[in-house]
């Protein structure tokens, strides 16, 4: 049997150019003659990716609990298909996963609290339990006046700088678990020109995009 593809999952706070990264690793794939597809989290244009697209604009009110579990039921929905490419020896690059998914509704507070939790973290972990593992995630680490002069900061629900400093702290708290469940979490400084991230970022890849013999990984699976 071949080598399966390799499933590397770009993470990081808004603006921290994710976007930016994928494309220009997908291209440089191509150019190597790597079969490889980008996708992307949320995936806006399945009927759950409109509701939660529209949330994201601030266009509908959704519970929380249901906004988390819609972001993981987009996953769900792409799930079956990330595994087929992969075995087929396509390697995906994903524009945000699972690790966004816990960082932004976990680091959610309570109306009135200054810390209080609104959704409990295993809660949060939970929905996203067995999705196809990455074979790495890059986390994209971006300070906040870098952020925030970037083109388009500020447009969507979560672009304030309290909200991306817990966010911050959550995706800490999801690495190290990452990494102790034996998944490789890779922080990369995005405050650096765009080659500049590229070039780390290509390091990290560029043995996994050769192809994968292990069998793919299920996330979360601690047993
Ligand atoms: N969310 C997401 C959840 O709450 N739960 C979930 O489960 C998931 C999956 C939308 C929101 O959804 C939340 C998280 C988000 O708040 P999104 O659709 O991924 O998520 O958001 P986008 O708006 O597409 O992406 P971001 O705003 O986070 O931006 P990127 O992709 O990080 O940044 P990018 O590459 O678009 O670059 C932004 C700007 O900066 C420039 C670019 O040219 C661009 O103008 N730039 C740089 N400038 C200087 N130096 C660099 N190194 C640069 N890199 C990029
Ligand atoms: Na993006």
């Amino acid at each position: 049997m071949g080598k399966r593809g390799a499933f590397i999952v770009i993470e990081g706070l808004d603006k921290s150019g994710k976007s930016t990264q994928a494309a220009t690793l997908l291209r440089r794939l191509q150019d190597s003659q790597v079969s490889a597809k980008l996708i992307k989290f949320p995936d806006r244009t399945t009927t759950i990716g409109k509701m939660v697209d529209s949330y994201l604009r601030s266009e509908s009110e959704l519970d929380d609990h249901v906004i988390h579990l819609l972001f993981s039921a987009n996953r769900w929905e792409l799930a079956s298909s990330i595994e087929e490419s992969l075995k087929q020896g396509e390697t995906i690059i994903c524009d945000r996963y699972a690790f966004s998914g816990i960082a932004f509704s976990a680091s959610k507070i309570r109306p009135g609290s200054h810390s209080y939790p609104l959704l409990d973290y295993a809660w949060c972990r939970s929905p996203d339990i067995g999705l196809p593992a990455p074979d790495i995630a890059i986390m994209l680490d971006v300070s906040q006046d870098v952020a925030q002069a970037r083109g388009g900061y500020g447009e969507e629900r979560y672009e304030k700088e309290d909200v991306q400093r817990r966010v911050r702290d959550v995706f800490v708290r999801i690495g190290e678990e990452f990494e102790g469940s034996g998944g490789k979490w890779l922080v990369v400084d995005a405050d650096e020109k765009p080659d500049e991230v590229q070039t780390v970022i290509w390091d990290a890849v560029k043995d996994l995009v050769k192809g994968i013999e292990g069998p793919l990984e299920k996330l979360w699976d601690d047993k």
